[in-house]
Order: C-alpha cells, then structure tokens, then sequence
C-alpha cells in the first residue's frame, strides 16, 4: 500500500502514534505469534516509520486477501467529533457518488458534501461489515491480478466466491486457513490486549503461496484504541453507541463458519 517500504524482511510503514502503541504491547500479548513482529521508530527523509516483520517475506510470489473485520469501520470519537464540529467531507462525497450516483440525499447533494460516520456506515451497509462482521477489502493473486473492487461484496454467496477465487479451489489452503483462524480465535478469546482494546479498522491478512505454505495475521491498528479500565469488550455484543463494542469475534465467527462451509462434505 502507500507510504510503506519492504526491505531486508522488514517493513517500514508510515507512523502513526496509536499503531506504534498497540504493537508495543502485543509483543508481549498472547496475540504476539498472529501479529507482525515490531522493533520500533526510524526515521527516513524526515519522516518516520514504525518497523515490522514483513509477513510476506517468506513466500514465493505470494497470493494476498485483506480482509477488514469488525461491524463498525470507524471510531465512537469520530461520531462525536461530527456532533461538535460537523466536517463536508467532498473527497468522501466524490467516492459515494462514484459507485452509487443514488446514494446522497437531496441535502448531501446540495451540500456536495457528506459527513465521515455517514460515509464510513454507507460502505458499511453496502459491503458485508454491517450483515457478516468483515468484509473483503482487496485480493493480490500469485498472477499478478490485482483486485479491490468489493465494495458491493455483500452477501454470503459473494463473499464464498470471492475466497474461493482466491484460493483457486485449492481445498488444502482452505484448510489451512481455517485452522490458523480457528488459533487465532481462541488466542483472542484468552488475550489480555483484546479484551482491553476497541479494534476498529484492523485486518486480516491471509496470505498463500504455490508451495501450499498459508497463514494469517492481524494487521493495522492505527484505529485499535484502549478502553478506560476497567471496561472490557467481548467483541460480540452488538454495537450501541457507548458500549464501544466492534464486533471483531462476531465477525471471525462468520469468516469460520464461510470458510467451513467450502470444505468438500
Ligand atoms: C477510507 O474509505 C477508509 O475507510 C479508511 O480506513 C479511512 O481512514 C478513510 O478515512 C476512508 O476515507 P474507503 O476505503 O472507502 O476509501 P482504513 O485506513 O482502515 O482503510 P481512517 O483515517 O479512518 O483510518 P479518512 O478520514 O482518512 O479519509
Ligand atoms: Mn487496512
């Protein structure tokens, strides 16, 4: 993606102060072995960078999905910034327009303008966040094609579709896949950092090679905020504004149950 750099197995990605924390911490999370390993600032050209582990480093022309998980893509504070000083975005206008003409009301056309909550729950809706709890957000293939074009990924179906392109029926990778999530699921459940944290915006990257070589990891955390203790999430309750739930394991659970239902009966 933009402003990151792979080099000699590691990946410098343009810094953000929340990411810089939460990779702190999950050094020493039970989450460590799903995330990419950290080592801290450096500075390029003025600019810093957090330094990770690149994840794609041990494979060979690797095919990559991110998904993003989660049932909200943007933070209860943003729904209160908006409150107290409303912000037109135009840039977000212009993306709405361009994959639905029909989507502004008669004010945000007028305005040319829509706020951020109002765009982030539009593609929200639009996509399978708001139904499945993820939703595909982009599939590099080993052949070089190059896909990102799921914003109207909705339904079952579609999402099936999608993952099974991506894994070219490949029945082995599917397995494998699904037994790491199912890791992960159960090293979520026990971990003290997501029991602790809003993750919002987080993903997973899946990524695969010819070799048969597969795995996943949490990625992205420039959204995942603590929570003022002793507040806790269970990360499958739903969303009401307050409770700061983001239904990050409501939407693993559906992601697990997709995935199972591929597997040959
Ligand atoms: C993007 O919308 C993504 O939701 C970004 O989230 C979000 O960044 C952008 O908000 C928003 O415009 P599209 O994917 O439809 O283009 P992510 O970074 O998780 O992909 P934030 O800042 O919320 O992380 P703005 O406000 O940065 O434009
Ligand atoms: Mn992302």
């Amino acid at each position: 993606g933009n402003f990151q750099a792979r080099d000699g197995g590691r990946l410098m990605k343009r810094y953000c102060v929340c990411e810089e924390q939460c990779l702190k911490k999950l050094m020493t999370d039970s989450l460590r072995p799903y995330v990419p390993g950290y080592y801290g600032v450096v500075q390029k050209d003025e600019q810093d960078y957090n330094l990770m582990d690149d994840l794609l480093n041990d494979f060979e022309s690797p095919s990559i999905m991110d998904c993003k998980m989660g049932s909200r893509t943007y933070l209860e504070e943003e729904l209160l910034k908006a409150r107290e000083r409303p912000r037109l975005r135009k840039d977000m206008y212009d993306k709405m327009v361009s994959v639905d003409p029909a989507a502004p009301t008669e004010e945000e056309r007028a305005q040319q303008g829509v706020l951020k909550p109002r765009y982030m729950q539009w593609r929200e809706t639009l996509s399978s966040t708001a139904t499945l709890g993820f939703r595909i957000e982009g599939i590099k293939k080993a052949d070089g094609t190059c896909n990102t074009s799921f914003k109207k990924t909705k339904h079952r179906e579609q999402v099936m579709k999608a993952l099974d392109d991506f894994v070219d029926g490949n029945v082995h990778i599917l397995k494998l896949y699904l037994q790491r999530l199912e890791e992960l699921c159960s090293a979520l459940e026990k971990s003290h950092f997501f029991k602790t944290h809003e993750v919002v915006g987080s993903s997973l990257l899946f990524v695969h090679d010819a070799s048969g070589k597969a795995s996943v990891w949490m990625i992205d955390f420039g959204k995942t905020v603590p929570l003022p203790p002793p507040m806790t999430l269970d990360h499958r309750t739903p969303w009401v504004e307050g409770n700061r739930e983001d239904g990050y394991l409501w939407g693993l659970d559906n992601l697990i149950d997709i995935l199972t239902s591929m597997l040959p009966q």
